[in-house]
């Protein structure tokens, strides 16, 4: 253990000081107990999410160092036998409850609970009890001693209108054959056969058996070490040394970096989140965002056939980001002076625990920020960039996904998400065609999908009061104030109600969007801002009236805008496990509140459409998603001008070879 991620845990343990800091283990154990006593809460009660009940921003922002906080923690939970479930906020300080709302699960539009980790383990010995999903697998050739070994996963049902869904807790299982513990089951899809497990009653259902049988594929396709004993000889130690330590400064939750400083918080849905993010422009202190964090991700697949069609799991709201946040205990991805963050989390149970090393921070060389060479007078200036990397893993069954935001001595900031790990698999009959996706292996296909993710920023570009404009490139027409048809000119359309303000990127004109606030003005006499870059990659491809577009309404424009309101937390709405739909974003922005100088949040979606292919299996190299906000008229120069030349670089003149330096 370095003495940074040392440091880091003996502040992370110490109570809180700041409004916003996560819960402790202790205030976690706190918060479930007194909700069990004050409630009266049997032994099956389960937790879904506890996470920390912010303060209202008004209190956060006025808050002074020192004064004590009254701590309040927001539960999601769940009793296994009723089915009855609650979202209950606690007032930990005080002993008493805040709110206590029951949702109603059997009542249109329904939706439920997260799937808890304990579900996980309780679906594989429903599913392999079950004489009818017994019978189907062996009639594909598996034997009790091979049923043994299957791998059942557990999948959110989502809604599709049938009567067997109606008020109960459910998961589809699909399974796969291993020939052994480590194999990769993925490899091995057992196709055709899907139970519909209740989770409450601990029984199948509903079982499909499709009357063709599919050969499971036999082909082994493992990716641990022992399945490619021989490695490459070519790769020599990349050693990234730091002698003076990093340049960022922890102070328990806070981190102040190059300007930059922000309060680091963690959430059981959205995993990591980013508070208060401001930048120290001369002598102020200038904020940019209040809170962002991923509130939600979903993944459509667009196979019709009876494994397939229902798949779209909704990772944050379904199963929690943070809850499956990866311990990177076992050595992350990070090169440098790395510095881990402790997370508390509530088990099902409600006991807390802690995820050791959940979140990831550390510094990278990010090549160059500003250069000029003058060859008339051989001035030479290069300075090279430097990003802070504040990072999380959460694995969500097959897939493993990397959250990283980053910032830059520019005044840049960064979202990229890093997608990785297996793609779901489908058998294909030797011979047959694969039409609903790509064939990655022999007998083995990937069904083609989609990875949506929604990014929520409160923003605060200079206050608390901001507007959004959009902006596109029009070609001028030839005329007398275009003669030689040179000119093109940027349009520029303020967005008032949240209505219109829901946007779709369009590439051919460039169209982008800007964060203002029209109550400040910058150096040149406008409106200080942020632009928010996307990739205008596709939309929800399924049809409108679709199970999942309904129910993934945010996947279907890039650019959302509300006005600000505390329940408006997450862009798939409170309860999308089994939603039969239209909450969130398109439900939120229904109201059509006024965005114009207001207290708003900026909603992104953004993502991947995959078409799977060999170089997928048997693990997928990263693939990229994501988004930037970079400074436009907020600062009155390049705030990086005041770098100092890079000790690892030496000008021509310190080099004194007269060859060139980078
Ligand atoms: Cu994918």
């Amino acid at each position: 253990m370095s003495a940074t991620t040392a440091k880091a845990k003996a502040q992370t343990s110490q109570p809180p000081v700041h409004p916003l800091d996560p819960l402790s283990e202790a205030e976690l154990a706190r918060a479930c107990a007194l909700f069990k006593e004050l409630k009266n809460l049997g032994p099956d009660t389960r937790f879904g999410f506890v996470q920390l009940a912010e303060p209202a921003k008004a209190d956060v922002l006025a808050w002074k160092p020192g004064t004590p906080v009254t701590r309040c923690a927001a539960a999601t939970l769940f009793d296994r036998k009723s089915g009855a479930a609650y979202n209950g906020v606690v007032d930990i300080t005080n002993g008493r409850i805040v709110t206590w709302i029951e949702h109603p699960c059997s009542a249109a539009p329904y939706g439920q609970p997260p799937i808890i980790i304990e579900e996980f383990f309780l679906v594989g010995d429903v599913v392999k009890q079950d004489p009818g999903w017994r019978a189907a697998v062996k009639r594909r050739g598996l034997t009790d001693e091979d049923i043994a070994r299957v791998q059942v996963d557990p999948f959110s049902a989502g809604y599709f209108e049938r009567e067997v869904e109606k008020g109960r807790r459910l998961v589809s299982a699909v399974s796969y054959y291993r020939e052994d513990e480590k194999d990769n089951g993925y490899a091995h899809p057992i196709e055709g056969v899907v139970a519909l497990v209740d989770l409450n009653e601990g029984k199948v259902v509903h079982l499909v058996d499709e009357p063709e049988v599919v050969p499971i594929p036999k082909r082994k396709r493992n990716y641990n070490r022992a399945a490619y004993p021989e490695t490459r000889k070519s790769v020599k130690p990349l050693d990234i040394v730091q002698a003076e330590g990093p340049s960022f400064k922890v102070d328990g939750w806070k981190v102040e970096w190059e300007n930059w400083s922000f309060r680091v918080g963690f959430t059981a849905r959205e995993g990591l989140v980013l508070n208060t993010l401001a930048f120290k422009d001369g002598n102020r202190e200038r904020p940019v965002i209040y809170r962002a964090s991923v509130t939600e991700m979903v993944v459509p697949y667009a196979d019709p056939t009876a494994n397939h069609f229902w798949k779209n799991a909704f990772d944050a709201g379904e199963y929690g980001l943070g809850k499956l946040a990866n311990a990177l205990e076992l050595g992350c991805d990070c090169l440098g002076q790395i510095h881990y963050f402790d997370v508390a989390a509530a088990d099902d149970a409600g006991q807390p625990m802690l995820m050791k090393n959940a979140i990831c921070m550390h510094e990278e060389d990010y090549g160059i920020l500003w250069k000029h060479y003058e060859f008339r007078n051989d001035t030479f200036e290069v300075r090279r960039s430097r990003r802070l990397v504040i990072s999380f893993f959460a694995t969500v069954g097959n897939y493993d996904y990397g959250f990283y935001w980053y910032l830059y001595q520019d005044g840049t900031i960064q979202l990229e998400a890093k997608l990785t790990g297996i793609i779901q698999t489908a058998a294909i009959a030797p011979g047959k065609p694969y039409p609903w996706g790509g064939m990655v292996s022999e007998g083995l296909g990937g069904p083609t999908h989609q990875h949506f993710f929604n990014v929520r920023m409160h923003m605060m570009v200079d206050g608390e009061k901001n507007s959004v404009t959009e902006h596109e490139f029009v070609p001028r027409p030839f005329g007398p104030d275009n003669p030689y048809g040179n000119v093109f000119d940027t349009t520029s359309r303020l967005l008032k109600c949240e209505r219109e303000a829901a946007r779709e990127a369009d590439g051919r004109t460039g169209r982008y969007w800007k964060i203002v606030n029209p109550n400040v003005k910058n150096a040149v006499g406008n409106a200080p801002g942020y632009k928010l870059v996307i990739t205008p990659s596709p939309l929800m491809l399924a049809q409108e009236g679709s199970s999942v577009h309904k129910r993934a309404g945010f996947a279907t424009r890039h650019v959302w805008v509300t006005q600000f309101d505390p329940d408006e937390r997450y862009a798939s709405g409170e309860f999308p496990n089994q939603h039969a739909g239209g909450d969130g974003l398109p439900k939120y922005i229904a109201q059509n509140r006024n965005i114009e100088n207001d207290d708003i949040v900026l909603w992104h979606t953004f993502g991947h459409t995959h078409v799977c292919k060999p170089e997928d299996f048997p693990i997928m190299p990263v693939e990229y998603a994501g988004f930037m906000l970079k400074p436009n008229g907020f600062f009155a120069e390049n705030p990086a001008m005041d770098l100092p030349p890079d000790p690892n670089i030496k000008s021509k003149d310190q080099r004194g070879d007269g060859s060139c330096c980078c």
